[in-house]
């Protein structure tokens, strides 16, 4: 007899594998609860609400971590984990909806934040094709049609060459193709709406002539989305997450066009400044709820937005490798999650290769990618990533 270990990270795993002991069906249900355990943070919450989340997790044989100063009330806030089954977690939920001191809001986000994590988003419609997140990883495809982006600037800044690259990219397995008109790597200055529309207008045009894949706009620009959108664009990529131009949400809201709401910290002519973080996830994920926030005040549906933590804009390579290794925390947005590695500087400091020679690196990028949660890959090199979320996809998705 060995023992080992074995990994349970959901209900529906637990009840399985407690249901091939031969254990009665009643018994299942009362005990899968039991065999799954979360860790789940809390940011600033008042000592008394916190004392009190406490007290009741270890009425329940939990656990819940405070500042030292929680206790006696000498801080004004204080972070929370939280220790538990689900069950006891549960419990807690119930408790808490009897409580005052904003407990009750407490209850609800801790519910979402559940719910969100053990759901897969429910299918968005975009352009003419409807992404099924529950089947298969989605690839979009990079057609940078700028003189100056850092892995293939120019090559695909003649009209002509870029529609190639398109159909190259198509033909691969793309599902979408992001065409961009200004260059966003580090240090990068802004180009004027007119000249970026001058680059990208042909090129949509002609894309949706044929309707090959779906077509995003790359850009942080309400003009730029708007004139896009009237050429054939289905949906944008915003890497501002709406925080560029105050105009944007309301010509998204107004074509019901899919959003990909992307986190930055600055701009891209300042964002690599020393970009410090207290708490990594938990700055990307507020950041993402509060461009969520302006997407919904304005207008634009949830079920419309797609997030994305934003690889490279305002993060160190040390950053960009947490993010990675912690992307499923991005699942308590209960969005999908689009994710851009591709060629990116974690890959040439991990490997010390030029962009070119990042294709491996990649891959092993989409792979961690998907199986911590990721829906959609951003890459250049589609054919290899196509195939590396085939095979990933096999491995993870199967039982969904
Ligand atoms: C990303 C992106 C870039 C990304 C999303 C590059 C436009 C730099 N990176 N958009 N754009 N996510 N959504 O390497 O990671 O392509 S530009």
């Amino acid at each position: 007899m060995t023992a080992r270990l074995i990994e349970i990270n959901d209900l529906s795993l637990a009840a399985k594998e407690i249901l091939a002991l031969g254990c009665d069906p009643v018994g299942v249900k009362l005990m899968a609860a039991k065999a799954v355990s979360r860790v789940i943070k809390l940011k600033n919450v008042r000592p008394v609400a916190a004392n009190i989340i406490k007290q009741e997790m270890l009425s329940f044989g939990g656990e819940a971590a405070t500042a030292y100063g929680a206790i006696s009330h000498s801080v004004k806030a204080t972070d929370l984990l939280i220790f538990g089954t689900l069950k006891q977690l549960k419990l807690l939920i119930n408790k808490l909806r009897l409580h005052q001191f904003g407990l009750p809001k407490i209850a609800n986000e801790i519910e979402t934040c559940f719910n969100n994590y053990d759901r897969i988003p429910a299918p968005i419609k975009i352009g003419p094709k409807t992404f099924d997140f529950g089947r298969r990883t989605y690839i979009m495809g990079i057609l940078n049609v700028t003189p100056d982006s850092f892995s293939d600037g120019g090559k695909f800044f003649d009209p002509q060459a870029a529609l190639e690259r398109a159909w190259l990219m198509i033909e691969a397995g793309a599902d979408i193709i992001d065409v961009g008109g200004e260059s966003t790597r580090p240090g990068a200055a802004t180009v004027p709406a007119r000249e970026e529309l001058r680059r990208v207008l042909p090129v949509i045009k002609a894309l949706a002539r044929d309707r090959g894949a779906v077509i995003s706009i790359d850009t942080r620009k309400a003009a730029v989305a708007r004139a896009a959108i009237a050429a054939g664009a289905d949906m944008v990529n915003d890497v501002s997450g709406l925080r560029y131009d105050g105009a944007m949400a309301k010509v998204i809201v107004k074509h019901k066009a899919p959003v990909c709401l992307m986190h930055m910290r600055g701009t891209p002519k300042t964002m690599q400044r020393n970009p410090v973080y207290a708490d990594l996830m938990g700055e990307v994920i507020e950041g993402l709820a509060e461009s969520i926030a302006i997407a919904e005040n304005a207008g634009i549906l949830l079920e419309k937005i797609i997030v994305d933590p934003g690889l490279g804009f305002g993060k160190t390579v040390v950053n960009n490798l947490d993010i990675l290794k912690n992307l499923r925390e991005l699942k308590a947005l209960g969005r999908p999650i689009l994710i851009g590695p591709s060629r990116k500087s974690m890959i040439g400091q991990a490997l010390g290769l030029p962009p070119a020679e990042r294709v491996e690196g990649t891959a092993a990028a989409a792979a961690v990618s998907i199986m911590n949660g990721a829906h959609i890959l951003r890459v250049h090199d589609v054919r290899e990533i196509f195939r590396v979320a085939r095979l990933t996809d096999a491995i993870v998705r199967r039982r969904q």
